[in-house]
C-alpha cells in the first residue's frame, strides 16, 4: 500500500465512522496511550540467565523448538528492540528476576539486586522503553511443589527474601524510570493430588505474602496473579483466583488476570467491571488459552475483543495495565510479538471505535435487536483502514509488510544463532 492510498482509506473510514457517531481521529489519540508491556521471556522460552540450561518448572511448558532462541543478554535485547522497532507507540518491557546481568556468575534468588538490574534500567533508558518486573518462583531447585506457600518456613523465609528483592529492585526501576514499575507476583505452588491441608498452604501463603507486602516500595504497582491450576499440580493451587481477589480486595494491591488461568469458557472480561468496584487498578496478562493454559500467540478472537470493548466501556483504560503474557517456541519469536502486539491494539482500537453511545440508547430501551444489530456491523466497518493508518503515522510497516521484515532478521541474524 502506497502512503496515499493509506491516507485515503483513512479519510474514507473517518467518514464511515462519523456517520455513526464514532470520532476516528480521539479514538486513535487513545489507542496511542496504551502502552503494552512486552515480556521478554518470549525470545528464550522462559530460561533466563540463571540456568538457562534448566527444566522449566512450576507447570507451565513451552513447547517447539524453532531455531533462533535468544541465548544470551545481548540477544535478548535485540530481539526486542527488534519487536519494538515492528510495534507502532510507545511501550513497557517486563523481565523476570532470571533475566539478571549476572555476568556469568550464580547468584541465588535470595542475593539478587538492583546492581544486577542497571544494564536493563540503562538499555530501557535508551531505547525510550519502561520496566516492569516479576519475581520468579519457577525453574529452582528450592520451588519444588511450593514456594511461599510450603510447610517449611525455611523455604518460604527463601522465597519471602526473594520476592521482597524483587520488588526492590522493580522499585528501582520505578523510580530511575520516572513510571512504576508493576511488580507481578505469581508462585505455582500447588499439588497434583487430592490435597488435604489446604487452610494451611493459604494460610502460609498469605503470612509471606503480609511478609512481603509490608515493605514499603513507593514506586511500585504490586500485583498477583492467581491460576486454575498447572500440569503436575492439577488438584490444588494454593493461589485460586478467590485466594487472590480477597488479598488484593483487602490489601489494596492489584489482582492480575491472565486469560489462561480460569475454567475454559470463563472469560476474564466479564471480571473487569466487578473488580475495578472494590480495587484501584488491575493487571493483564494478555494470553490465548488453547484447551489449557497453553499460552498461544494472542490472536485477534473473541476473548481479547470483548475484553478490550468491556475495558473500553467501563472507562477504565487508565485503570488497566496491559502486560502480554504467551510463550511460543514453535515459530519465529519476534514475529511471535507482532503479532500479538498489534492484535491487542486492533482489538482495544476496534473497541474505541464502537459507536457505544448508539448501543447504550439501543440497550437502555430495551431495543436488542438494535443493539446486537449494530454490535454485528461494528465488527465489519473498516476499523483495520484506521489501523494501518495508526502504524503509517508511528512510521512502522502497514499491515503484512512486517512479515518481510522479519524473514530478513531471520535470514540476518536469528539462522546465525
Ligand atoms: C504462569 C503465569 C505467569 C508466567 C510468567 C512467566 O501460568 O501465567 O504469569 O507465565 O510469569
Ligand atoms: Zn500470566
Amino acid at each position: 500500500m502506497t502512503a496515499k492510498q493509506i491516507e485515503q482509506n483513512y479519510a474514507a473510514a473517518r467518514e464511515r465512522y462519523a456517520e455513526i457517531g464514532v470520532d476516528t481521529d480521539a479514538a486513535l489519540k487513545s489507542l496511542d496511550a496504551i502502552s503494552l508491556s512486552l515480556h521478554c521471556w518470549q525470545t528464550d522460552d522462559v530460561r533466563g540467565f540463571e540456568n538457562p540450561d534448566g527444566e522449566l518448572s512450576g507447570g507451565i511448558q513451552a513447547t517447539g523448538n524453532y531455531p533462533g532462541r535468544a541465548r544470551n543478554i545481548e540477544e535478548v535485547r535485540a530481539d526486542l528492540e527488534k519487536a519494538k522497532s515492528l510495534i507502532p507507540g510507545r511501550h513497557r518491557v517486563s523481565l523476570h528476576a532470571i533475566y539478571g546481568d549476572f555476568g556469568g556468575k550464580f547468584v541465588d534468588r535470595d542475593q539478587i539486586e538492583p546492581a544486577h538490574f542497571q544494564s536493563w534500567i540503562d538499555w530501557a533508558k535508551a531505547n525510550d522503553l519502561k520496566l516492569d518486573f516479576n519475581s520468579t518462583s519457577f525453574s529452582h531447585p528450592k520451588s519444588g511443589d511450593m514456594s511461599l506457600a510450603h510447610r517449611d518456613k525455611s523455604i518460604r523465609d527463601f522465597w519471602i527474601e526473594h520476592t521482597i528483592r524483587s520488588r526492590r529492585i522493580a522499585d528501582e526501576m520505578g523510580r530511575q524510570l520516572g513510571s512504576k514499575a508493576c511488580h507481578n507476583l505469581w508462585v505455582h505452588d500447588g499439588s497434583k493430588d487430592i490435597t488435604v491441608d489446604r487452610y494451611l498452604y493459604r494460610q502460609n501463603l498469605k503470612d509471606s505474602l503480609d511478609k512481603i507486602f509490608a515493605v514499603k516500595c513507593p514506586n511500585v504497582k504490586d500485583a498477583a496473579e492467581c491460576k486454575l491450576f498447572g500440569t503436575g499440580l492439577e488438584s490444588f493451587t494454593a493461589g485460586s483466583h478467590e485466594f487472590y481477589m480477597g488479598y488484593a480486595v483487602k490489601n489494596g494491591i492489584m489482582a492480575t488476570m491472565d486469560m489462561g488461568h480460569f475454567h475454559p469458557t470463563e472469560e476474564v472480561y466479564d471480571k473487569i467491571s466487578a473488580l475495578l468496584l472494590f480495587t484501584n487498578e488491575i493487571m493483564l496478562h494478555v494470553s490465548r488459552p488453547v484447551r489449557w493454559d497453553s499460552d498461544h500467540v494472542v490472536i485477534l478472537n473473541d476473548s481479547l475483543t470483548m475484553l478490550a470493548q468491556e475495558i473500553v466501556w467501563a472507562g477504565a483504560l487508565d485503570r488497566v495495565n496491559f502486560g502480554l503474557d504467551y510463550f511460543d517456541a514453535s515459530l519465529n519469536r519476534i514475529g511471535a510479538y507482532v503479532i500479538g502486539s498489534r492484535a491487542t491494539q486492533k482489538a482495544f482500537l476496534q473497541a474505541l471505535l464502537s459507536p457505544i453511545a448508539k448501543l447504550r440508547e439501543a440497550e437502555a430501551g430495551e431495543h436488542y435487536f438494535e443493539r446486537l444489530a449494530l454490535l454485528e456491523e461494528a465488527k465489519s466497518l473498516p476499523w483495520n483502514d484506521v489501523y494501518n493508518y495508526f502504524c503509517h503515522t508511528h512510521g512502522v510497516p502497514v499491515a503484512q509488510d512486517y512479515i518481510a521484515d522479519i524473514q530478513k532478521y531471520e535470514r540476518d541474524v536469528l539462522s546465525k544463532r
